[in-house]
């Protein structure tokens, strides 16, 4: 059980922790499984397995999270998802949510 004093500070250190955000990655019909993959494994740092893995899922799912990051992060990793689709032509997307 904890005591008034402990929710007091677990209060606090709740207020000073940054906020986190979910990136999510956006299924479509035109972006190859391929590339996908390779976004997971270089902007998100997934080794091959676990990119393989997520892109499965947002394809049959249509989104999925691919990491959680403080705002400044997951808008950055947002940015670059988008500069590299388009750089490729391909229309893949990603999105923040507040974990
Ligand atoms: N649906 C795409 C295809 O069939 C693959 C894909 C997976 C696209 C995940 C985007 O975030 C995505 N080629």
């Amino acid at each position: 059980m904890s005591t008034k004093k402990e929710f007091a500070l677990d209060n606090e250190l709740a207020l000073m922790e940054p906020k986190q955000y979910m990136v999510l990655l956006l299924n479509d019909d035109y972006t190859s499984m391929e590339f996908v993959i390779e976004v997971l494994m270089n902007i998100f740092h997934k080794n091959y397995q676990e990119a393989e893995k997520i892109m499965l899922d947002v394809h049959q799912k249509e989104r999925g999270v691919c990491g959680v990051y403080i705002y400044e992060v997951a808008e950055t990793k947002v940015m670059q998802v988008g500069k590299l689709a388009k750089e490729h032509g391909y229309p893949l997307k990603a999105t923040m949510e507040e974990e």
